[in-house]
């Protein structure tokens, strides 16, 4: 599996605006945000696609979102609500091929996401 920018964040060899660290999870601030708060929480394993995880890996991937929740509370969002995403593949808009919850706060978040009719 190839390495991607995500494994730069974690050795800290390229910079980030990191919000929470672990031995095994970091959060850190999205560089384009799309909202007031938008973090994004990966295990420092690189696992490329939610297609790739394992049993094994069931426990590191539920953590992912309670460190987004506990983010979010630190941040005082936490009761006007919140969305979290992990897009797969190219169809689901993924860029980087190491699994991250993206974590948008601060602003009523449209849903539908998109417009497009179902075909
Ligand atoms: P996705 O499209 O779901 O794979 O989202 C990848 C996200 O990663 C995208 O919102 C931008 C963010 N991102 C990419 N490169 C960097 C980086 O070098 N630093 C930070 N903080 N975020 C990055």
């Amino acid at each position: 599996m190839s390495e991607t920018i995500f494994n730069k964040i974690i050795d800290k060899s390229i910079p980030a605006d990191i919000l929470y660290e672990d031995d095994d999870v970091l959060a850190f601030r999205d560089i384009n945000p799309q909202a007031p708060l938008h973090f994004l929480v990966i295990p420092k394993k690189q696992i490329a696609t939610i297609n790739d995880i394992t049993p094994d890996d069931y426990t590191i991937v539920g953590k992912l979102s309670g460190i987004a929740a506990l983010i979010v509370a630190e941040h005082g969002e936490a009761d006007k609500g919140f969305r979290t995403v992990m897009n797969c593949n190219e169809y689901g808009g993924q860029t980087v091929y190491h699994i991250h919850l993206h974590v948008l706060a601060g602003k009523p978040l449209g849903w539908p996401p998109y417009q497009e009719r179902l075909k």
